[in-house]
């Protein structure tokens, strides 16, 4: 079967399945047809009866508004549930053809992508995870490549060049990014907007970088051998026509993101020398797809051969690649923290609690990888044996991602995504804004990836407002299913740990402070008492008239101002509030049984009043911030803008 009968089929079934959902961007697949073609039938080890085979090549369409092109492929090489049907009915609701491609949504695909540039920066990830992997467990049973389809638009955002720098750095020799240099984007030619040269910004990261046609399946097939023995990551940048075979839109930025049109489509047809119907596909060549497809088949049967001589190692493998980390190795880890914390309370530092719960839980759990972004020694996410991932030897399990956050949060999702791994990080909260669209991604797939961030508002002190997050806590409580942890003392902090690893399909935030706090909870809790999201942390043994509710720094603070009204003969409880998330989860009567009935209601945080009312209600009291903060020392700060014991149990005292 000739390659260009091939790769016009995979343009066919993208121009006709986007003129049928009358939306979708047809463009992209039909120009990288040809590259996608030579790699999906030649190079790609992949077994489509088994998507998860631990060892496949990953393909990442970093470009995910060209989706049509990889669902045009999955169809092709034969994974079940990509169905002609499913692609008739692309964009659909209930369809498995979304818009952009979803991870966990569709059989065969690694990574949601459409955000620009992300999907790039992830692939980083999977090289990293790929390499980590095969450090421990060996090449024969982890040896796999990724490669990534990147169109101008991925190149253009900053995170490629964050991504880039990292991959380069890593000598990331498997990783293969195919650039789809069609010189077009939504407004037209990209001179509009740019004149890298990408080829050389490439270089200069470190990476081997040439050009080819992209047109032409010899030179792609050529280039693609080249790279497999490359000591540097790799990037092609094949020449494409956008749109190509569209008779007056191909080259053209009006064949990017809507339907051809009818008279386009058919002109289309004519052009490629295309005489089926839509949708038609001809037998003989879809044929010679499921046997490309069939490919990987063989290879999947020696691998697994491979695998059963790991002999012990082979279970460990599976449990990581599964990404069920020890239940019993976690138990005992936290029960290790919290007995050493019952048995000597510490006044220290969430982020130094941090820390200490590390170095419990890492030699316990051999999935956990951390990392910072150049903030190691304010993060504490380093514990003292912990070796460092280096180009020479990835067997480590510290990642210095330098100062790349978006770069950092995306190659975590990667590296979740691979399996085999439980990735963590550090950086300062007011600098999740940086990677925040990586953390949005990282919630919508349903990947564990836990980010630590430390100085945690104004009690970070005189770095000044620039550092001092105020909105932040309201900012990633906002984004659904990811769990935001602010622990109070060293207790909370090891049981928050606790739940973030356990959650096996949620990304998590947990923002700890630089200052240091009293433990509060100085009795040996068998239970996790934070997996409730909130609980009572002081009260009086009758009913109470004021109930406060803080979180992290906050809840010594609302301690304190519980005693005060004591003083005062007023009943105050104490209700610390780890996690909005999974209180908000709980049911009506646990939730209605936490917030109580006292008269007065105050929260207490640092940080913006945003999300609160849900706890406090409208005619709720709030002490936190209403500006951003300023640049002093921390318990002056605090006094500055009025987050007190006194000004709790004042406000408390006015309105009963
Ligand atoms: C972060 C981000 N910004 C903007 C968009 C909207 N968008 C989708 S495709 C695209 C650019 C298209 O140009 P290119 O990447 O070269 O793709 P091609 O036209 O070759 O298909 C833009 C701006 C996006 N998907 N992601």
């Amino acid at each position: 079967m000739s390659h260009e009968r091939m790769a016009n089929l995979v343009r066919a079934l993208a121009m006709d399945a986007v003129e049928q959902a009358k939306s979708g961007h047809p463009g992209l697949p039909m120009g990288a047809a040809d590259v996608a073609t030579v790699l999906f039938t030649q190079f790609l080890k992949f077994d489509p009866s088994d998507p998860h085979w631990a060892d496949r090549d990953r393909f990442v369409l970093s470009a995910g508004h060209g989706s049509m092109l990889i669902y045009a492929l999955l169809y092709l090489t034969g994974y079940e549930a990509m169905t002609l049907e499913q692609i008739k009915r692309f964009r659909q609701l209930g369809s498995i053809t979304a818009g952009h491609p979803e991870y966990g949504h569709t059989p065969g695909i690694e990574t949601t992508t459409g955000p620009l540039g992300q999907g790039l920066a992830t692939a980083v990830g999977m090289a990293i995870a790929e390499k980590h992997m095969a450090a421990v467990f060996g090449d024969a049973v982890v040896d796999h490549k990724t490669y990534v389809l990147a169109s101008d638009g991925d190149l253009m955002e900053g995170i490629s060049h964050e991504a880039i720098a990292l991959a380069g750095h890593l000598k990331l020799n498997k990783l293969i990014v195919l650039f789809d240099d069609n010189g077009i984007s939504i407004d037209g030619a990209l001179s509009l907007s740019d004149s890298t040269d990408q080829v050389k910004r490439f270089e200069a990261c470190g990476w081997a970088s040439w050009r080819i046609d992209g047109h032409d399946p010899q030179a792609i097939a050529a280039a693609l051998a080249k790279a497999q023995k490359s000591d540097k990551p790799v990037m092609i940048a094949c020449k494409t026509t956008i749109g190509y075979g569209a008779p007056t839109k191909a080259g053209k930025s009006s064949s990017h993101g809507s339907p051809l049109g009818a008279d386009e489509i058919k002109g289309a047809r004519e052009k490629l020398g295309w005489t089926h119907t839509p949708f038609e596909v001809p037998p003989d060549i879809l044929s010679a797809w499921r046997e490309s497809g069939a490919r990987g088949k063989p290879v999947h049967g020696a691998w697994t051969k491979r695998l059963a001589a790991l002999g012990d190692k082979r279970a460990e493998f599976e449990r990581r690649m599964r990404g069920e980390i020890s239940d019993a190795a976690l138990t005992k880890a936290v029960r290790e923290i919290k007995e050493k914390l019952a048995a000597s309370p510490k006044e220290i530092a969430t982020r130094t609690a941090c820390e200490f719960a590390l170095e419990s839980l890492i030699p316990a759990l051999p999935d956990m990888i951390g990392g910072s972004a150049d903030l190691t020694g304010s993060n504490n996410t380093r514990t003292k044996s912990m070796q460092a991932i280096t180009p020479a030897d990835f067997s480590g399990r510290f990642i210095h991602y330098g100062i790349r956050e978006f770069g950092m949060a995306a190659a975590m999702n990667g590296m979740a995504l691979h399996g085999g791994i439980v990735p963590y990080s550090g950086t300062f909260l007011v600098f999740s804004d940086y990677s925040r669209p990586a953390i949005r991604l990282a919630a919508l797939m349903g990947v564990r990836a836990i980010h630590i961030l430390t100085h945690d508002s104004i009690g970070l002190g005189e770095d000044g407002p620039t550092h001092q997050p105020v909105e932040h806590l309201a900012a990633l409580r906002a984004i659904p299913n990811l769990m935001v942890f602010r622990p109070c003392d060293a207790v909370e902090t090891a049981e928050c740990w606790e739940l973030a690893l356990r959650a096996k399909d949620r990304p998590c935030a947990m923002a700890l402070t630089r200052q240091n706090l009293p433990q509060l909870r100085n009795r040996l809790d068998e239970d996790n008492i934070c997996a409730q999201g909130a609980y009572e942390i002081a009260g009086p043994d009758g009913p109470a008239s004021v109930s406060i509710f803080a979180t992290g720094s906050e809840v010594s603070i609302a301690v304190d101002a519980a005693k005060k009204l004591a003083e005062k003969g007023v009943a105050a409880r104490v209700v610390s509030v780890p996690c909005f998330e999974l209180f908000f989860e709980q049911p009506d009567d646990v939730r209605a049984a936490i917030i109580g009935n006292a008269r007065v209601k105050i929260g207490v945080e640092a940080a913006v009043r945003m999300g609160w009312d849900a706890i406090i209600g409208a005619d709720g009291i709030f002490v936190g911030m209403h500006s951003f903060g300023a640049s002093a020392p921390y318990k002056e700060l605090y006094k500055h803008f009025g987050i007190t014991a006194e000004a709790i149990a004042d406000a408390a005292l006015k309105k009963l």
